[in-house]
């Protein structure tokens, strides 16, 4: 069900309507505590789409918890079932498909000059208890270009109110986003930027896919799609973006400028509060937008979140695209939004599963420190069959590698402050250790899986043995 090419998020919410998964919340709500707690109990319970009508001090609606659950993540691809994710978005971006620019927009219907602009009128949600500014920006996504090839990119990152015009831009130095800032701010120039929420559930997911550098992510959200996908020029800078965006702003990041959020800790990905940092900043000169404009935000916290769904399955099948044209062998592969990947090979050779552990280190950007590799018998998408392999066959001492001085990711809490950026490596060989047995002419232990007593069974007792 669902399908592959949402025109905007409105197509997407009026489906999730029809299957009732969407809450309207119709009485007016507190922003400094009220919607993160209807969220935090919502998102935990796999609940439905909220849709915020009224929130005290802003003028607009906002939606949170679009991509939440499996059902709304598997619809907004069009695939039916987890196990064809990973091969189903490799076969679907095989080849990249460029966007068309369209003349005429939704996301350019209203306009709000610079001297008119007021963000707490449009987003003021605090998310978390300990954060003391609203974030408007959770799912906003940062359109830039590479000044070098033209290339646009799409990243969402963490933004909070510093002024009425004024956001903070939590991109780290690993992300292209902040690449492409590093460049304009080595040339001395302003970064032009156009910032969007409020799309079609695809190019959500696109905007926060780790993907290779120089990926443009509206072409791989077009891939996604299978069709173009409709873009705009912005109205005063070279930045295209998503033609039916609900809300669009368009400014500058300036070289050098800098401003510490003002917060203490805000609420993050990985179930922790982080620390807040010196950061450059976003300077809005325009905002575009739909009529009757709905904004679009979410709770990061712990699975599962947003985040769960939108960076870690997609970041997960970027990494299995990688890892497949690297290492032969591989068969499924399983990461969390954190830093664990798991992955499931028909083992070839001596050292096959350290190469897999090297290659998801050196060639991924998911940043996944604890890297386990299972054999054909292990089902990765069950923890307690990987738990089994875990526990039966890895010898510590032969089985784990523990490589120091990895590049890591900022947020990760392991972490103390002084080390932030920087993680350890973990892998482990949780094969049959095959080789081993053979060396000394040994059998290789086999599962009591019995198949064929299995298959003996179930022709003779057929029907009575079904019980799901
Ligand atoms: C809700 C949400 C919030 C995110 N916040 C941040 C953030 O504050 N900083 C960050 O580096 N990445 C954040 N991400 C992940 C990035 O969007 C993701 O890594 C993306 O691929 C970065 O794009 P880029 O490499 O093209 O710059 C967030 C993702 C989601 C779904
Ligand atoms: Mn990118």
């Amino acid at each position: 069900m669902g399908k592959l090419n949402w025109y905007d998020m409105r197509e997407f919410l009026n489906f999730l309507e029809k299957q009732n998964d969407v809450l309207r919340i119709k009485e007016e709500v507190d922003p400094d505590w009220e919607v993160n707690g209807i969220n935090r109990i919502a998102l935990q319970e796999f609940g439905p789409c909220l849709i915020f009508e009224k929130i005290k001090g802003a003028d607009y609606p906002l939606v949170t918890n679009l991509i939440t659950t499996d059902n709304r993540f598997l619809w907004s691809l069009g695939i039916e079932k987890w196990s064809d994710f990973n091969d189903e978005w490799m076969r679907r971006t095989e080849k990249l498909i460029p966007p068309v620019t369209v003349k005429n927009a939704p996301c350019q219907e209203e306009i709000i000059e610079e001297k008119n602009i007021d963000l707490n009128k449009i987003c003021n949600v605090k998310w978390h208890e300990l954060d003391k500014r609203p974030f408007p920006g959770t799912l906003s996504i940062s359109i830039t270009k590479d000044p070098d090839t033209g290339g646009l990119n799409a990243g969402i990152y963490r933004m909070e109110t510093q002024g009425k015009n004024q956001l903070g831009w939590g991109a780290p130095e690993y992300t292209h986003g902040r690449q492409n800032y590093m460049k304009y701010e080595s040339m001395g120039k302003p970064m032009p930027m156009a910032v969007v929420t409020g799309v079609d559930p695809i190019t959500e997911i696109v905007g926060a896919t780790r993907t290779p550098p120089g990926v443009d992510e509206f072409e791989l959200a077009g891939a996604l799609r299978q069709a173009p996908l409709e873009m705009v020029k912005c109205k005063t800078i070279d930045i295209e973006v998503p033609a039916t965006a609900e809300w669009v702003f368009e400014g500058y990041l300036y070289p050098g400028a800098r401003e510490h959020e003002g917060t203490e800790w805000f609420g993050e990905y990985t179930g922790h509060y982080g620390e807040a940092r010196l950061l450059p900043y976003f300077v809005i000169k325009l905002i575009t937008h739909r009529k009757k404009p709905i904004y679009q935000g979410t709770r990061e916290q712990w699975f599962p979140s947003e985040s769960f769904y939108t960076n870690g399955r997609s970041s997960q099948a970027e990494a299995y695209r990688t890892i497949k044209k690297l290492v032969p062998g591989i068969i499924d592969m399983r990461c969390n939004v954190a830093y664990e990947a798991i992955v499931k090979i028909k083992k070839l050779f001596k050292g096959h599963p350290q190469q897999v552990i090297d290659a998801v280190w050196g060639s991924t950007y998911g940043r996944y420190k604890h890297v386990i590799v299972v054999d054909e018998d292990t089902d990765i998408w069950d923890y307690e069959s990987v738990h089994w392999a875990l526990s039966t066959r890895v010898k510590a001492d032969r089985d784990v590698t523990i490589a120091p001085r990895r590049a890591g990711q900022w947020l990760d809490p392991a972490s103390s402050l002084r080390e932030k950026g920087w993680q350890t490596g973990m892998g482990i060989d949780a094969t049959m250790p095959t080789e081993e047995y053979e060396f000394w002419g040994d059998k290789v232990p086999k599962t009591v899986d019995d198949p064929e007593t299995v298959a003996r069974t179930r022709a003779k007792w057929g029907a009575k043995l079904r019980w799901k």
